[in-house]
């Protein structure tokens, strides 16, 4: 045993004796996210909190950059790594960008996995989706295409243009655009998941589009930017935004009539699945391989694809008949 190590083994022993072991002891994991002050992520802390709680000795480090950036990420990870964490759990904001610092942090023995918003295989362990992405993909364009019997002019607002998530889900919506005739995407914007920008896209859209009939968001923070730029263009009931949402941000824009439907899985559901994972992967009670899978507390197992990704659960749709039934939860 090195000196080191026997001086730190003392440490936790005295520290025992003393009383004061447990955070000497604890597991650390970072969840990182694609910025701060998201309702989205937010709630998908809560569920690390309660992974933690359910797991006891693991403390959860909620953390990410104040925009929707790689650089910031990168800067976010390499404190993390400063610090020693014994796991980060990340949506990233970039798939290949992020690369270099995750496998500098895999170098040292930290886990890296993530969740949410992917990262190319070389810089995590595995990567959970929340849901199928072809399933997203045809979501969000059906939210849309049920209420234009008609067809007409849909346009997508997105988050940013590097999000690996968001990207998947379009790429998949239009592969399957052509199943629902008469249906026009006619454009696909980005508001980086930032409120003012979101909003000043969907006015460009407006702008540029007389015929728009409907915005699909597949962004939380898009889909509440477009719903108010929508309603303070006196333009409820001839635009309908739908997409991805959490009901407590989104019920008052279903009362108003902006928005029909929009659809999401439990955020909460996601980040204690990612914790669970992390954790696992971090005491070597699982292993991230193909074709092998990882439990997740009260989630079950994901099982992982041949790039070692795995996905959640499906989506659930919310509209006026049970929007209210959800908003307090997330
Ligand atoms: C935003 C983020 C997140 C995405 C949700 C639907 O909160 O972009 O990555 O999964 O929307």
């Amino acid at each position: 045993m090195s000196v080191m190590k026997k001086l730190l083994t003392s440490a936790v022993v005295a520290a025992t004796m003393f009383g004061g072991a447990a955070s000497a002891e604890e597991m650390r994991i970072a969840l990182v996210v694609k910025a701060l002050g998201i309702g989205f992520f937010e709630a998908a802390a809560k569920g690390a909190e309660e992974a933690a709680a359910e797991l006891g000795g693991v403390e959860i480090i909620y953390t990410g950059p104040t925009d929707t950036t790689a650089e910031g990420q990168i800067e976010v990870i390499n404190a993390l790594i400063a610090q020693k964490v014994d796991a980060i759990a990340i949506s990233a904001n970039d798939q290949d960008a992020l690369v270099p610092a995750l496998k500098k942090a895999m170098d040292r023995g930290i886990t890296v996995i993530s969740w949410d918003s992917g990262v190319a295989p070389a810089g995590r362990q595995m990567h959970l989706n929340p849901s199928s992405n072809p399933l997203i993909g045809n979501m969000i364009i059906k939210l849309a295409a049920d209420h234009l019997p008609d067809g007409g002019d849909v346009a997508v607002l997105s988050a940013s243009a590097t999000a690996t998530n968001q990207n998947i889900w379009i790429d998949e919506m239009n592969m399957v655009t052509g199943n629902y005739p008469g249906i026009n995407v006619v454009a696909t914007v980005y508001g980086d998941d930032l409120a003012d920008k979101s909003y000043r896209e969907a006015q460009g859209l407006m702008a540029s589009y007389p015929d728009l009939k409907a915005i699909i968001a597949p962004t939380t923070v898009g889909i509440v930017a477009a719903a108010q730029a929508v309603t303070d263009a006196g333009k409820i009931g001839e635009i309908n935004v739908t997409g991805l949402a959490l009901p407590s941000e989104m019920a008052g824009h279903i009362d108003s009539g902006a928005s029909k439907s929009f659809a999401i899985w439990n955020p909460i559901d996601l980040g204690y699945a990612a914790t669970m994972i992390a954790y696992n992967l971090a005491t070597d009670k699982a292993v991230a391989e193909a074709g092998k899978s990882i439990p997740m507390g009260r989630m079950g197992d994901v099982m992982l694809d041949d790039e070692r990704a795995g996905a959640m659960s499906d989506p659930f749709v919310y509209d006026a008949s049970n929007v209210h039934d959800f908003k307090d939860i997330f």
